[in-house]
């Protein structure tokens, strides 16, 4: 059915090309040009063309990438929005922005942490030793899979800056929960999810100090620094991370890098890539020299491969020990149960990629100019063998480099990450040559007469690409038709909005994998920096349009504070308010709240709608309270008012044409007579309360 939808799409195009080229054909043929109607619409689209100075190169670009107002993108891409904190919604080949998710950031449009309580209670649960954390850097986004493809369910993104992921519900698009991972300072490897989600993994960027909470100095790194692979245990009914069922895999401090999950063939084994074997850190107004330099040493760092399977057999035996609420199994313990080994990958590695058989493992290097092809078959039988060329300071075997590549291939400057298309090619991103290249893996998976392990081409972005997708591109079936290029770097692409320039996505068309690979378009990002995306097709995706009347969107049960319009009610328990409101097109009712100073008030509100769209928001003046409250949903607030006032709420979304009548007020009266405003200067005068508040 996608298929058929794809040769649809692609052939209208075509018709649509053939028109223009014809249309052009026409017009350069006649001198008086080919405004006189006699071209019909393709006369028509060559004035269009010719007052806005397009080519026939932007007209093609233009078609392929054109998504009709009103239709919907056939991919959509789930982004990492970088520093924002958040989680960008794209869609395919469009490039339109559908939705910016509030993931580990406060969203005022989402109301999502401004005093809705279970959007507090999520943002809360990603805190960590007393410290509010309002901001993350995310890298890295997985969906959900069954059977190794996209299942459109759930999707996790980690948080680079702090050792934290979040769960996404791909009903409704909102977060479900922050998970602060126990034993991690900082985050990178992965995310990714195992072929079934069975586990979405998470591992360490730099490692800490250990036993965590410790002090350590850095003198002491290789003795007393460590980190971590997680594999977080997802429930199969709700897509949350069990804590109790998962387990940790204690690693070397090293820098543990770009992970994946092995698929078929290499299914129950995961990948992680590292820097900084050599443990150098810093120092350099110490008399030593900067990490960078200290870590660029070594010919080689290591691939870390890991038996995730074997070791949750470990854990069920019960062989594993329990360290900050999380099974955890020490280096010594991992080598000797077989769970763990290193692969040498060259100078300053760094993505680690397995192709879409689960055979092949694509490693690029930062400082070498080719991509490592390791092949898991050669692996299993470098480990049966002991085909060992040592061990690291930590006694973990080190399979010899030679018997477990299966080739190199000359890409060019600064290879990093690799995305697959289903011809058994590889794309890897070159960010010193600001290039795609193309490349074939080998020849059992290569469908096409090209050699396997040989460069194909090579396609100019715009600049310094970091991460680069194709779609579907994790699966065991990738798509052949697009790939979207993240660039670092935008220079001179954008109109100027200061030194802090847009972030650039490029499209490329990739030709069904057939190339020659051709750049689409240009789409700048407004926040930065996105890291890593995965694109998903758009019709395995089952967003809801409402909620059930009476959601709590927390857990998608019904909330027991959920009413129906009729059931308003207010309740009064000494200084305790319990108010049950409902929202409607155009009014909240009840539209007066009535409180006195240090009154608590527990405000549950309703949305009684059924209507798709029909959205109210909730905003109170001077309260940093904004809620979204979607229909069916129940929002809920609870907070001391300790501010004497009248307060204007209102509905923040533009939901009818009485939209801006949708208000009302808080009215909090002051527990002494000069308590409002501010000076005490003034004394208000003020009804007794009791003749308000019945
Ligand atoms: Cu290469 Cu964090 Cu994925 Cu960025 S990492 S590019
Ligand atoms: Cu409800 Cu505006």
């Amino acid at each position: 059915m996608l298929k058929s939808h794809r040769v649809v799409f692609v052939s209208a195009i075509a018709v649509l090309l053939l028109g223009l080229v014809l249309g052009f054909g026409a017009a350069c043929g006649d001198d008086d040009g080919g405004t006189d109607g006699g071209g019909g619409g393709s006369g028509d689209l060559q004035d269009i063309a010719d007052e806005r100075g397009l080519t026939p190169d932007d007209m093609r670009h233009a078609l392929q990438s054109f998504v009709p107002p009103g239709s919907y993108d056939p991919y959509v891409m789930i982004a990492s929005g970088g520093h924002s904190g958040q989680v960008l919604v794209i869609g395919v080949p469009s490039m339109r922005i559908l939705k910016v998710i509030g993931v580990f950031t406060p969203e005022p449009w989402q109301g999502y942490g401004y005093g809705d309580l279970y959007t507090e209670e999520i943002l809360a649960e990603g805190n960590r030793e007393g410290t509010d954390l309002s901001w993350a850097d995310t890298h890295h986004p997985a969906i959900s899979e069954t059977g190794g493809d996209y299942d459109g369910r759930w999707a996790y993104i980690q948080d680079r800056a702090n050792g934290r992921m979040a769960m996404i519900d791909l009903r409704d698009f909102e977060t479900k929960q922050i998970v602060a991972v126990p034993n991690m300072q900082t985050s990178h490897g992965g995310m990714f999810v195992t072929p079934d989600s069975e586990y979405v993994h998470i591992s360490s960027k730099f490692p800490m100090a250990f036993p965590p909470g410790s002090y350590s100095d850095v003198a002491d790194y290789q003795e007393n620094f460590r980190g971590v692979s997680s594999w977080m245990k997802i429930d199969q009914e709700t897509g949350q991370v069990d804590l109790a069922s998962s387990f940790q895999i204690e690693l070397p401090p090293y820098s543990q890098d770009l992970a994946d999950s092995g698929k078929l063939v290499s299914a129950g084994w995961g990948f992680i890539g590292s820097f900084n074997t050599e443990m150098a850190s810093g120092g350099n107004m110490e008399g030593g020299e900067s990490l960078e330099a200290g870590a660029s040493q070594n010919n080689f760092d290591f691939l870390h491969a890991i038996n995730w399977k074997a070791a949750e057999e470990f854990v069920a035996s019960g062989g594993a020990e329990q360290l900050n609420g999380i099974n955890f199994i020490d280096i010594e313990t991992a080598v000797a149960e077989g769970l763990l080994y290193l692969i040498p990958e060259p100078k300053s590695p760094h993505g680690a990629d397995v192709d879409p058989s689960g055979r092949y493992i694509v490693v690029g290097g930062k400082l070498d100019p080719h991509v490592t092809i390791y092949d898991f078959n050669l692996i299993q039988e470098a480990i049966a063998n002991e085909d060992f060329e040592g061990e690291d300071p930590f006694g973990i075997p080190i399979l010899s480099f030679d018997s477990v590549v299966a080739g190199q291939v000359e890409v060019g400057a600064g290879p990093l990450h690799t995305q697959f298309d289903s011809q058994g090619h590889g794309y890897v991103s070159l960010f010193l040559a600001s290039a795609v290249a193309k490349f074939t893996l080998g020849e059992d998976v290569v469908k096409t007469d090209e050699e396997p392990f040989s460069l194909v081409e090579t396609i100019q972005v715009h600049y310094n690409i970091g991460h680069l997708v194709t779609a579907e591109g994790d699966t065991v079936s990738p798509d052949d038709n697009y790939l979207v290029a993240l660039n670092k770097w935008s220079i001179d692409r954008y109109a100027p909005v200061g030194p802090l320039h847009p972030q650039n996505f490029q499209l490329i068309d990739l030709k069904g994998g057939n190339g020659p690979m051709e750049l689409v378009s240009d789409t700048p990002i407004g926040i930065g920096e996105p890291h890593y995306v995965q694109i998903i097709k758009a019709d395995k995706l089952h967003g809801i349009e409402l909620y059930e009347p009476g959601t709590d969107p927390g857990t998608f049960t019904a909330s027991e504070f959920a009413i129906a319009a009729g059931e308003e009610r207010v309740e009064r328990d000494g200084s305790n308010v319990e108010v049950w409101m409902t929202a409607t097109r155009s009014h909240f009712t009840p539209d007066i709240l009535r409180l006195r100073q240090g009154d608590t008030l527990k405000l549950h509100i309703t949305n009684v709608e059924q209507t798709r769209d029909a959205t109210h928001g909730f905003g109170i003046a001077d309260h940093n309270i904004s809620a979204s409250i979607e229909p069916g949903e129940v929002a809920n607030f609870e907070f001391t008012v300790d501010r004497a006032g009248a307060f204007n709420f209102y509905c923040t979304e533009f939901c009818s044409a009485l939209h801006l009548e949708m208000a009302g007020w808080m009215l909090v009266e002051p527990t002494s007579v000069t308590a409002v405003g501010d000076t005490a200067a003034a004394p208000v005068a003020v009804v007794p309360a009791e003749e308000h508040l019945h």
